[in-house]
């Protein structure tokens, strides 16, 4: 095992708030000696009822008083680590923190190295591997929709599925198995038909597993939303009023933005990258041809596309073009320059466009904004990437023993349909399982272990 994590028996202690001044600081321990190393400490005996704050006094040699806190016992087995585990809330005081740490130390617990009580949670079988890696997502949820994402798989979603495809798979092993040994019997224990139909279930559930979960991190920096339209409409304005800063050149000369640029933003929760870019139109010298064709290229990787109209002019020939290029389902229509005469008509764009949601603003004036940012929220709240239970977001690693799964199948299907001899089919079956039992931790490694809990914090 490599260093930082301990080995079995032994008592792991770590801070479990953050560090700095805080007005709870909370010590947790986990192991045998989580007990016996604090009941010095507070002179008690024997320790308190299970799952309850306890008031105490800590008495620690450094410290002329004795200080208020309270203990949470959790005794084996009904624990995080499914070891014994003891908690000391108290304040946080980082001075006193380290003051308790060193008088534990001394009484024979560890440091515990970055994710120990989690991997302790999951080597004692108390969570699998996916369970614990959400734990890492949970601690990590930068917005709500992350948030609900890590509590899905911590409720076992993933893990749920990969079970389903297991059993298939050991069904259509064990039969297997046996027909081999009756090979020698004439009769027919096995149907192939039924081998083939089983294997293309598997390989079908597991590819629409991977399919769900194409949004793999979809979001690693948050929601791209571009802002997209002709000249003078009011875009970089617009980015302004979002960002309420003056983020964004504004003028009243048409092409005013060449190079797009994004500014990240936390709308109601959300992390945004928005995005300002070109006005679309006949460029009139080469940069502006060239800001035009990233503006372009932006259309198609960005999430979510806002495009912002002038409502104080009909819809120009401009205007027709650009919504001609954007996909309807990712798009908001945004009405600008509120503020002056109305003089648009919506019903001059593309039906498909034409029935989207759309949002008056007045990027001057900031009317209608918030209202914008309630739509764009709404939009990915309720987009497939966040849904929940409609998508997965998967780990590279766990996503790469999915498809290496896939693959194998693929070769048992491959075996099963050309009728080579079960023992071909068998072998395959094995090696998809074992890819499958890895991403669940049923087969895992000290190095993989290390690699997936060195990304936790201390103290998880
Ligand atoms: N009255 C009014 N004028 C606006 C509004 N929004 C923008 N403008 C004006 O419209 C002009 C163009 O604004 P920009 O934000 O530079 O427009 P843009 O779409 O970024 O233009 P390009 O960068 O050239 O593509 C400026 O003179 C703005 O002051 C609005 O809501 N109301
Ligand atoms: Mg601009």
């Amino acid at each position: 095992m490599k260093a930082g994590y301990h080995l079995d028996g032994t008592t792991i202690l770590a801070a479990a708030s953050p560090p700095g001044h805080a007005q709870r600081g909370i010590l947790r321990l986990s192991g045998p000696r989580s007990w016996p190393c604090v009941s010095g400490l507070v002179g008690l005996n024997t320790p308190p009822s299970p799952r309850r704050l306890h008031p105490c006094r800590l008495r620690l040699p450094r410290l002329a008083a004795t200080v208020p806190a309270l203990l949470a016992w959790m005794p084996a087995p009904r624990s995080y680590t499914r070891e014994d585990v003891l908690e000391i809330h108290t304040f946080g005081c980082p001075a006193l923190l380290s003051c308790l740490t060193d008088a534990l130390l001394a009484r024979g617990a560890l440091l515990a190295g970055p994710g120990e009580f989690t991997r302790r949670a999951f080597l004692n079988g108390r969570i699998d591997l996916t369970r614990a890696e959400a734990v890492l997502d949970l601690i990590r949820a930068r917005d709500a929709a992350e948030h609900r994402q890590a509590c899905e798989q911590l409720r076992g979603t993933l893990h749920r599925s990969i079970a389903a495809c297991q059993q298939r798979i050991l069904h259509v092993c064990a039969f297997g198995e046996a027909a081999i040994d009756f090979s020698d019997q004439d009769i027919e224990v096995i149907d192939p038909a039924w081998v083939e139909g089983e294997i293309g279930k598997a390989l079908a559930e597991l590819d629409a597993l991977l399919e769900e979960s194409q949004g793999d991190r979809a979001r690693p920096e948050g929601v791209r939303v571009l802002l997209f339209g002709r000249p003078n409409v009011g875009k970089s304005s617009l980015l302004n009023a979002l960002a309420r800063r003056p983020a964004a050149l504004v003028s009243p000369f048409p092409g005013t933005t060449r190079d797009g640029f994004e500014i990240i933003l936390q709308l109601r929760g959300f992390p945004f990258r928005l995005r300002d870019a070109a006005g679309v139109r006949e460029a009139l010298s080469p940069p502006e041809q060239a800001g035009i064709q990233r503006a372009l290229e932006a259309v198609e990787s960005a999430d979510l596309i806002l495009l912002v109209l002038d409502g104080s002019q009909p819809v120009s020939c401009d205007d027709r073009s650009m919504a001609a290029r954007v996909d309807p389902a990712r798009t908001l229509l945004v009405v600008n320059k509120s503020d002056l005469p109305a003089g648009i008509r919506l019903g001059d764009l593309p039906a498909d466009l034409e029935r989207r949601p759309s949002v008056r603003v007045s990027a001057l004036t900031s009317d209608g904004v918030e209202t914008l940012v309630d739509v764009m929220v709404r939009t990915v709240e309720t987009s497939s990437a966040s849904a929940p239970g409609q998508s997965f977001w998967i780990h590279a690693r766990q996503r790469g023993c999915l498809m290496a799964a896939s693959r194998c199948l693929r070769s048992a299907l491959a075996s099963a349909q050309s009728q080579t001899g079960f023992e071909f089919v068998a072998l395959d079956l094995r090696e998809a399982l074992q890819h499958l039992g890895e991403v669940v931790g049923e087969v895992v490694n000290d190095d993989l272990l290390d690699l997936i809990f060195s990304r936790f914090c201390i103290g998880k």
